[in-house]
Order: C-alpha cells, then sequence, then structure tokens
C-alpha cells in the first residue's frame, strides 16, 4: 500500500504542476441551444398518458431506480474481509444534514448481527447499589429525549495522511453520518441502577461493551457518561437498522465513532479505565516521536466540499456554480466556514443552511460565479469554541507521518476545466 499510495502521491503532483504551467487554457462547455422543438415540452409522454403505481406498491420504499448509485460503497483493499470493515456513506450525492439509516456508512468488527427486541437485555452492573438488567420493554418506559448528532470514525480521512489517495468525498470523508436520535440518557439508567450522583464521581468510568462476537468494549469517564450520552433505540423517527445496532446503540455526541457501541449489552461502572483493545492498540495515535497519544476522544472541527468534487463533477459551463458540502465539530456548534477557490490564497465565508448545531452536521453554500478555469476548491471550518480547521502541512508538524486515526485536516479538490474534480494535495 505505501508503494503504491506514494506513486500515486507523486504521479498527481506532478500533473497537477503540469497542468498548472499549462495555464488551464480550455474553457468549460456551455448549454447547446436545442436546435427545435423540445419533445419534453410538446409532446404527451408515458409518464402522462397511463396510471402509476397504487398506494399497495410499496408498502416501504425505497429510492427511485435513478438513484441506484446513491449507495454505501467499501474499497476492497482497505480491510482483510467484509466482517471486519468498513463502508462509505454517499456524501459526494447528499443535501441537507440527515444522513438516510439505508446509505449511512457501517463499520462492524465481527459482522452486523440480527438481535430481536425480545432477546434484547441490558445489564447495569460494577460500583451501583442495584445492578438491574433492562429489557427492551423496560427501556422504552423511561423519558426520552431527541437529539441530532453526527458519529465519525476515527479512521475517517485516515487514508489521507501520506498524500492524496482515495479518489472521492464519499471515501475520503464518507465515515461519518447525522442521525436524530431518539433514546434514555445514560444518567437516568445509572440512577435507576442507584448510582450515588451525589456522591464522588471522579475518578469512575462505565465500561460499554455489544452483544456481538467482538463486544467492541470501549471505556467512557463518568462526567461524560453523565453528560450527554444517549441509549438510542430510533434513528431518524424509525428503529435503528440492524447494521447500526438494533434494538439498542450507545450515543456518544461529539466523540470518535467507536465508542457508539452498538446491540449495547452492558455498562459496568468501574474506578478506572479497561484498556481494552478498541482504546490501546486501535483507535490511538502515533506522534512523531514514535510513541502514541493516550486518549483522543473527541473529532476536532472538519469540513469537506461534497460538490464538485471527484464523484460529483460540474456538467455545466461557466457561470453560476453551488459549491456545498458539510462541517463538524465534537466540541459544539459550527459558527463559521470558509471557501477558497484558488488552494488558500483567497478566502471567502461560505453560507450556512441553518445556524449549526453543537456536535451535529452543518450545511454549508458556497454560490460562485465559476469563469470555467480550473480551481483549488477548499473549506475550512471553525467552531464556537474558536477551533480553526489545520492544514494537513500545520497537522504533520504535531503529529509526524504515522497516524492514522483523527485526521481532521483541510481537503483539496483541484477542479478541472471540464468539470472534473481531483484528489491532490498542495503544500
Ligand atoms: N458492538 C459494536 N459496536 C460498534 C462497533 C462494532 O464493531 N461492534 N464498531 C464501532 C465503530 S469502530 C464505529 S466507527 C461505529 C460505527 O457505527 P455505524 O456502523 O452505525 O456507522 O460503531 C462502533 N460501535
Ligand atoms: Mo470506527
Amino acid at each position: 500500500m505505501t508503494a503504491s499510495s506514494n506513486d500515486m502521491k507523486s504521479s498527481r503532483r506532478a500533473f497537477l504542476r503540469g497542468a498548472l504551467a499549462a495555464g488551464g487554457a480550455v474553457a468549460g462547455a456551455t448549454a447547446a441551444k436545442a436546435a427545435g422543438p423540445d419533445p419534453l415540452i410538446t409532446e404527451v409522454q408515458p409518464w402522462a398518458s397511463g396510471l402509476g403505481d397504487g398506494v399497495d406498491a410499496t408498502p416501504y420504499g425505497m429510492p427511485i431506480k435513478f438513484e441506484s448509485d446513491v449507495v454505501r460503497r467499501n474499497v476492497g483493499w482497505l480491510t482483510a474481509d467484509v466482517i471486519s470493515s468498513i463502508n462509505f456513506t454517499p456524501i459526494h450525492a447528499l443535501d441537507g444534514t440527515i444522513t438516510p439509516q439505508g446509505c449511512a456508512f457501517e463499520r462492524h468488527h465481527s459482522g452486523a448481527i440480527e438481535l430481536s427486541k425480545k432477546d434484547y437485555r441490558l445489564m447495569i452492573n460494577g460500583l451501583v447499589d442495584r445492578p438491574l438488567v433492562f429489557t427492551y420493554a423496560d427501556l422504552e418506559r423511561f423519558p426520552r429525549e431527541q437529539h441530532v448528532y453526527f458519529c465519525e470514525c476515527a479512521a475517517n480521512t485516515g487514508m489521507e495522511w501520506a498524500g492524496a489517495q482515495l479518489n472521492g468525498a464519499q471515501f475520503t470523508h464518507g465515515m461519518i453520518h447525522n442521525m436524530e436520535y431518539t433514546g434514555v440518557p445514560l444518567r437516568t439508567l445509572l440512577a435507576e441502577a442507584g448510582l450515588d450522583m451525589a456522591g464522588d464521581l471522579s475518578g469512575k468510568w462505565v465500561y460499554v461493551e455489544g452483544a456481538d462476537a467482538s463486544s467492541n468494549g470501549r471505556s467512557i469517564p463518568m462526567e461524560k457518561a453523565l453528560d450527554d450520552v444517549l441509549v438510542a433505540f430510533k434513528a431518524n423517527g424509525e428503529a435503528l437498522r440492524m447494521e447500526h445496532g438494533y434494538p439498542v446503540r450507545l450515543v456518544v455526541p461529539g466523540w470518535e465513532g467507536n465508542m457508539w457501541v452498538k446491540w449495547l449489552r452492558r455498562i459496568e461502572v468501574m474506578d478506572g479505565p479497561v484498556e481494552s483493545r478498541e482504546e490501546t492498540s486501535k483507535y490511538t495515535d502515533t506522534l512523531a516521536d514514535g510513541t502514541s497519544r493516550k486518549w483522543t476522544w473527541v473529532m476536532d472541527a472538519k469540513s469537506v466540499i461534497t460538490s464538485p468534487s471527484p464523484q460529483s463533477p460540474i456538467h455545466h459551463g461557466k457561470g453560476p456554480l453551488v459549491i456545498t458540502g458539510l462541517a463538524w465539530s465534537g466540541r459544539g456548534a459550527i459558527t463559521r466556514v470558509d471557501v477558497t477557490t484558488d488552494g488558500g490564497k483567497t478566502w471567502q465565508q461560505a453560507r450556512l443552511a441553518a445556524p449549526g448545531q453543537a456536535k451535529a452536521l452543518t450545511r454549508f453554500y458556497f454560490d460562485h460565479n465559476w469563469d470555467g478555469e480550473e480551481m483549488l476548491l477548499q473549506a475550512r471550518a471553525h467552531d464556537e469554541t474558536g477551533y480553526v480547521q489545520p492544514t494537513k502541512t500545520q497537522l504533520r508538524d504535531i503529529r509526524g507521518l504515522n497516524s492514522v486515526y483523527h485526521n481532521n485536516c483541510i481537503q483539496t479538490w483541484w477542479v478541472k476545466p471540464n468539470g472534473e474534480a481531483e484528489n491532490v494535495e498542495i503544500s
């Protein structure tokens, strides 16, 4: 992988330099004027001269066939097999902020399991006065909340550390989804189990695990567990899909996706972290000096232009062009997104579709008058803590080149005069 990614990187760089030297002379295609009357306007079409489907045709609807390319995709060579693997959300083809469950990325360590509500049990044990086992029906009787949050795998953008590699926003940034969850605050269930809320909880942790073979156990400090963690059973209004943890998953807002335990089976209150596989040999960041940083839970502010992008090229000539993308921060709300079309020489403020919501995706638009010349497109997110998304160089200066996880650097798309776009790295 290293050799081929390096080769790819150097050839892309050479290509980019060549193109810049040539001055990007080709103008964008302009829409041809229709030669005669447009039959779509003047003729009665089949869909207007017969009947459509009845309301009994589709008890549960799927997207129309013309949208059949808006699907999850995986990258075969990334993992050894599809059971312990990842696929990616087609963010290049979506708009708005809510990710439909049917195309939201999946990450499993031992496959997606089928667990019924009837067979579902959640145990809370350890340092509590009243260890309890909840059924699904029990969970439904506690007061609920609903919130929209993003879930980003710490490995999102992980292949891009060494250089521009995967050619598409789906692959570089698609290990993310954003859903409206309904569930019970974890603190409510911990109180039910007799956790002494008035007592000294400093140094206390919860260890959470799933019912799948991998169990994906993670330690979460008590402060977070009592803050905004949800034991969720609905997403975007309906039951969680099997692949997202049906019937119950943990939602850990703003923190790395690995902690969002699916098929949640047990929560143990402990007086320290377990230091499980998923929080030691995996999901830690190796720094420039070869040591590993312990615990990187919060997902820092990040953004990506979803269109135009390599899988979403421009299909029209110069003139009005909608540039759009997503921004998010695990520390709070997105307050501002900047866009550059010249590789960071000049920046302009994008328009947020709605005010940023804490720990949720924010959609931005940049309404551009394209001159038909090549562009080096980038977006840069700011969050409410004042944090500004770093360049790849800034991130490498601190993190070195040995990292995989937690890459939130600014992404560059090289858009060519013919409207095609390519993943490149500029310095
Ligand atoms: N039980 C269990 N929970 C799990 C996992 C798993 O393999 N088993 N994968 C984790 C990882 S690494 C991520 S990024 C998220 C992905 O959630 P999703 O599949 O809904 O996208 O779930 C986490 N929770
Ligand atoms: Mo993950």
